[in-house]
């Protein structure tokens, strides 16, 4: 990869379309400029993106994605940050993704990432990129898997997603990274709530962090004691998102027993173990299997979401907001059903270019 090629890229709003191949390849030379005008791009979900992406999608699936997520305040930015500089003194090449689901994109939350951060920064070996929603209709998670698209195919080994896990998001990342690693902290209570939460069915990895705080050792026996079941119920929603697809379900038990690590990431204290843990579940993913399974599962819900923003795109380009506000209402009024309603819809949705 060659970081060291910085040439500008052209900024005039007429280079677009007929550019993007080049700016493509700058991107796949490893030029960082190119690179953060693609993500732009995706950003703004034009066609620009979809071109590009077409371009560089060949490209991808040599990266490690791995997924950070937990309660707010568990340390997951922290963790992020000593795992990058783990890798780095391994000699990876890492990319950084912080997904903020509830900021707008100048929050305060992601300047304070931004901060803790800076002693990544100036290291052409890693790439960190905040993302938070604009107020588009789900667009966040396909947002974040085409940046990644990007990330890997700029040549990055490793990259790091942090979300929070509150709500949806800790789900779509599932359905994004390859290992998951959920991070809980003494003393933020309740175990009980993260199960509740179903967070816990989603871990690959479990990062016990502020390990140097009173009551880490309960924590981590309280997730020893769960995690029976936990597994199990992993295995349970897999089969049940494979059926729904039409894909034949996996072998049963797919030998994989997540590990339980404590961690200390403001001292990088058990980060190198965090590492290997890493290391050692993409190696079982490969040897298994189960990497082939879980492309098959991203994929399935990247083209998912493709087609339900596609259908949405039409809608609003066919029904004026007008008559779709009134059939709403209509709906809401028990004057029609919602059934009917759609079925007046798809018509309109159907034959709209
Ligand atoms: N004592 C102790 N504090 C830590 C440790 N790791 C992180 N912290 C502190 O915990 C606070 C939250 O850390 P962050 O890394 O921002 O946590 P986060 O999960 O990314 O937070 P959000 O992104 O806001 O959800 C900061 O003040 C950190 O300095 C640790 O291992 N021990
Ligand atoms: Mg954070």
């Amino acid at each position: 990869m060659n970081h060291s090629d910085l040439t500008p890229t052209l900024a005039s709003t007429s280079e677009h379309l007929s550019a993007a191949p080049t700016l493509v390849d700058k991107l796949l030379a490893g030029n960082r400029r190119a690179l953060a005008r693609v993500i732009t791009l995706i950003e703004n979900q034009g066609a620009e993106a979809h071109d590009a992406l077409a371009a560089l999608y060949h490209s991808t699936g040599r990266a490690h994605i791995i997924g950070v997520t937990g309660s707010p305040g568990a340390g997951k930015s922290t963790l992020v940050n000593a795992l990058a500089k783990a890798y780095r003194q391994r000699g990876y090449t890492v990319g950084i993704i912080a997904v903020d689901p509830t900021s707008p994109f100048t929050g305060g939350a992601l300047l304070g990432d931004r901060v803790r951060m800076r002693d990544l920064s100036g290291d052409p070996g890693v790439f960190i990129r905040s993302m938070a929603t604009r107020g588009s209709l789900g667009g966040l998670a396909q947002a974040t898997a085409d940046v990644i698209l990007a990330l890997d195919a700029a040549g990055f080994q490793r990259v790091l997603v942090e979300t929070v896990g509150v709500g949806q998001a800790e789900v779509d990342i599932a359905s994004t990274a390859h290992s998951t690693i959920v991070v809980e902290a003494p003393g933020m209570g309740d175990e009980v709530q993260a199960i509740k939460a179903g967070i816990l069915e989603i871990a690959d990895i479990l990062a016990v962090n502020k390990a140097d705080r009173e009551g880490a050792d309960r924590t981590v026996t309280a997730l020893h004691m769960v995690l029976g079941s936990g597994a199990t119920m992993r295995q349970v929603q897999h089969h049940g998102r494979l059926l729904d697809a039409g894909l034949p379900a996996p072998a049963p038990d797919d030998g994989w027993t997540p590990p339980i690590i404590k961690t200390v990431a403001l001292r990088d204290q058990g980060v190198g173990e965090l590492l290997e843990a890493i290391e050692q579940h993409r190696s079982h993913l490969q040897v298994s299997g189960e990497l082939q399974r879980r492309e098959e599962d991203r994929a399935h819900a990247a083209l998912i979401r493709i087609l339900q923003a596609a259908v949405l795109q039409r809608l609003h380009a066919a029904v004026p907001a007008r008559q779709l506000h009134q059939l709403v209402a209509d709906v809401a009024g028990r004057e029609i059903d919602p059934y009917g309603a759609a079925d007046r819809l798809l018509p309109a949705i159907l034959s709209a270019e």
